[in-house]
C-alpha cells in the first residue's frame, strides 16, 4: 500500500519509523477527512391557498378557502365562482334574462345579455318607437 499525501513518511496518518518527530503534525493534518454527510432535505412545504369547487364548472368558491401544500380532490386555486351550487354560473358563462348573475360581474341581467331584447324610445308616448333610439336590455326601460 502506497502512503498517503505529499509526506512519504506518512501512512494512514502514522509516521513509518525513520522519519522526524516534527514532521508528525503534518502527517496527521494530510490525514484523509471524511466528508460531512450533507442530508438533503426536502424542500419545504409552502402552504397554498385552495378553493373548493362543489359544483365542478371548474371555478372555485372563494369561501371555503384551505391552505395546503397540495391541491386537496375538488379543490383548485381559482377563486371566482359566485355561485358554486350551479355549475351553469361562473366567470366564463354567458349572461342570459333569468334574474341571475349568470357571468360572475356582479350585475344581474345586464343589457349585453345574450337574449337582451331591443326596445325603442316612445318620447311622444303614441306606443309607437323610434327607430332611431334603441337599447339593449332584458326588460324595458322606462320611455
Ligand atoms: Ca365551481
Ligand atoms: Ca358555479
Ligand atoms: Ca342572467
Ligand atoms: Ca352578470
Amino acid at each position: 500500500m502506497a502512503p498517503i499525501g505529499r509526506n512519504r513518511g506518512c501512512y494512514h496518518g502514522r509516521m513509518l519509523p525513520l522519519l522526524l518527530v516534527s514532521s508528525f503534525a503534518a502527517c496527521v493534518l494530510e490525514e484523509p477527512v471524511v466528508p460531512e454527510v450533507l442530508t438533503e432535505e426536502e424542500p419545504p412545504c409552502v402552504d397554498e391557498t385552495w378553493y373548493p369547487d362543489a359544483d365542478g364548472d371548474g371555478f372555485g368558491d372563494a369561501a371555503g378557502a384551505v391552505l395546503a401544500c397540495a391541491a386537496p380532490g375538488g379543490f383548485l386555486a381559482d377563486a371566482t365562482d359566485c355561485d358554486d351550487t350551479q355549475a351553469a354560473v361562473n366567470p366564463a358563462a354567458t349572461e342570459v334574462c333569468n334574474a341571475t348573475d349568470d357571468d360572475c360581474d356582479g350585475v344581474v341581467d345586464e343589457d349585453d345579455a345574450a337574449d337582451a331584447s331591443t326596445w325603442y324610445a316612445d318620447a311622444d308616448a303614441d306606443g309607437f318607437g323610434d327607430a332611431a333610439a334603441s337599447v339593449l336590455a332584458c326588460a324595458a326601460p322606462g320611455g
